[in-house]
């Protein structure tokens, strides 16, 4: 009887935790999700096709804790340099590679 008791009590209780648990799991992973795939403001000043760099005026990058600045950046991708030209206001992606601030996604602003 007790161990009945018991096991009815495990049965409403488990499903309640594993779904507690659930929500607490996702909700970190979304919050990662939303700052790593978020863009920011720039204004291309210039493009270094050689050294394959480019100098962004850009706002504030909070998955770098870098506030705004004018700054060089490496190109994950040498198109990247194809894509955009100076006075260009761009929305973009930035992540430090290797040790180099490096632009990973870059769109024109129309
Ligand atoms: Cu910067």
């Amino acid at each position: 009887m007790r161990l009945t008791t018991l096991l009815l009590a495990m049965t409403l209780v488990l499903p309640a935790t594993a779904a507690i648990a659930e929500d607490a799991h996702h909700r970190p992973d979304t919050v990662v999700a939303q700052v790593n795939t978020a863009l920011t403001d720039g204004e291309i000043r210039k493009v270094d096709k050689d050294a394959k760099k480019i100098t962004i005026k850009h706002g504030p990058l909070t998955n770098l804790d870098m506030p705004a600045m004018t700054m060089v950046f490496q190109v994950k991708e040498p198109a990247m340099l194809e894509q955009v030209k100076v006075g260009d206001k761009v929305k973009f992606a930035a992540e430090k590679l290797g040790g180099s601030f490096t632009v990973t996604k870059i769109d024109v602003a129309r």
